[in-house]
């Protein structure tokens, strides 16, 4: 049995356009996964840039921070079994060309620069302290029993 653990996970601004939130959350809430903390904002540029900071040397970086503060977004914690890497899995590879269908990305974006959603890599130790820690002061976090885990959980 995998660790049961939180993970960082956002709705881009491209999604919040197109009505999308629900969805994301729906699939999400579908899968048995609990939902611990959430908001909407406008992201201010310096906490994009902090949290987009391993791309700074990249080409695309000002496109990437131009594009997430331009409207708004939902920020997002999640937890349950393997949470990083169930979402990573059902949010699909990062360019929607290669995302199955069945993914989020795979199911609702075409292009690299607008795939919908964000979430923290597994492959990346210590990406959802980090990204959590900018984006949720810890009392914005619900602790709460999710009435449905003796069903979700062996
Ligand atoms: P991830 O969002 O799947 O974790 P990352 O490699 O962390 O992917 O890249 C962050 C975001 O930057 C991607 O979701 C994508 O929107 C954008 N991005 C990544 N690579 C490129 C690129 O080569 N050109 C333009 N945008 C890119």
């Amino acid at each position: 049995m995998g660790e049961h653990e939180r993970t960082f996970v956002m709705v881009k601004p491209d999604a919040f356009a197109r009505g999308l939130v629900g969805e994301v959350i729906s699939r999400l809430e579908d899968r048995g996964l609990k939902l611990v903390g959430i908001k909407v904002i406008n992201m201010p540029r310096e906490r994009a840039e902090e949290h987009y900071a391993e791309h700074e040397d990249k080409p695309f970086y000002d496109d990437l921070v131009d594009f997430i503060t331009s409207g708004p977004v939902v920020p997002m914690v999640w937890e349950g079994q393997d949470a990083t890497r169930q979402v990573r899995q059902m949010i699909g590879a990062t360019d929607p060309l290669e995302a199955e269908p069945g993914t989020i990305r795979g199911d609702y974006a075409l292009d690299l620069g607008r795939n919908v959603v964000h979430a923290a890599d597994h492959e990346d130790e210590g990406a959802n302290e980090r990204e959590i820690a900018i984006h949720f002061d810890e009392d914005e976090l619900i602790d709460y029993e999710q009435h449905d885990a003796e069903w979700l959980y062996e």
